[in-house]
């Protein structure tokens, strides 16, 4: 008999952890649960080797649900932890995760940066165009004529932030959008997300379905982009489908090339007394 180990191939259902989630039955959110699972199992990345940073936000729930490392984090800081992490700890696969008021109100900032800075990480972004966790207020990325919001009862008249254009406009290097109903073929985009050199972006269209039912239309609605259109890496091409496309075309819409941020990590104090020094007042 050989004495050659045997490799042991992960099944998704060994990336889940023992917590059972609190979310709503039929939330778009389980889909990318199952979505991450196979994309780790795919890939084969070891649970130790996988860090999932969160802020908070039904979405955010995330990294509780999965048995990699995890953060759950406070609102709208998902993108900070998140890049400290992967600069501290180049060899770790470090994926943030949250919604679209988490990463595109409080933590808006944040985004801009991130997609400007260009870390070798990936961002998943449940986008149900509503605040779940806090009951139904409208987000960044509501429609302006949305009338159920709780605060906004006759909509909020504001034109909806563009998520994805932003993120091209800003520097982000590998841009997709993806629908959880689509469970594979998320976690196909995520399998090249990953492996894409610098900041992916993946606006995961997630259905509320408590606060806004209507989006269980949605598996119906979005729609493959054309071929020629996918995975494009001329930025002017991206923009104008980015722009005009109402946002109903999945798949991967833009791969760069930009340079990795990955400052040299260099130890200037050694001494934990000279550190201490440092913080004295
Ligand atoms: C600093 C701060 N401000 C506000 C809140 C309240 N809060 C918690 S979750 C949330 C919005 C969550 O919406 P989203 O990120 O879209 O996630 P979803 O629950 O829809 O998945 C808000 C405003 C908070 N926890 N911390
Ligand atoms: S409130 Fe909405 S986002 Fe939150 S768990 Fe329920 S369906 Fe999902």
């Amino acid at each position: 008999m050989s004495s050659d180990t045997i490799a042991v191939q992960l099944q998704p259902k060994e990336y889940k952890s023992t917590v059972k989630p609190v979310w709503c039955p039929g939330c778009g959110d389980f889909g990318v649960l199952g979505s991450i699972t196979k994309a780790l199992a795919g890939l084969q990345i070891q649970p130790e080797n996988a860090a999932i940073i969160s802020g908070i936000g039904c979405s955010s729930r995330m990294p509780t649900y999965l048995s990699t490392y995890g953060f759950h984090g406070v609102h709208g800081r998902a993108l900070a932890v998140a890049t400290g992490l992967k600069v501290a700890r180049p060899e770790l696969t470090v994926i943030a995760t949250g919604g679209d008021g988490d990463g595109f109100s409080i933590g808006g900032n944040h985004f801009l940066h991130t997609c400007r800075r260009n870390p070798n990480m990936t961002y998943i972004v449940m986008d149900n165009q509503v605040y779940g966790m806090t009951k139904g207020q409208a987000s960044p990325t509501t429609e302006p004529n949305w009338e159920k919001g709780k605060l906004t009862p006759a909509g909020t008249g504001i034109n909806p932030f563009q998520p994805l254009a932003i993120a091209l406009a800003s520097g982000a290097n590998f841009i997709a959008r993806c629908s959880s109903s689509d469970s594979n073929g998320t976690a196909r985009i995520l399998m090249e997300a990953i492996r894409h050199p610098g900041f992916s972006l993946l606006q995961v269209l997630s259905p509320c379905v408590t606060f806004r039912p209507e989006q269980r239309e949605w598996k119906h609605r979005l729609i493959p982009a054309p071929e020629e259109m996918q995975a494009t890496s001329d930025p002017a091409e991206a923009a104008r489908l980015l722009l005009t496309d109402e946002g109903v075309y999945t798949g991967i819409l833009y791969v760069g090339d930009r340079p990795v941020y990955q400052p040299k990590l260099e130890t200037s104090i050694t001494d934990i007394d000279e550190l201490d020094e440092e913080f004295r007042l």
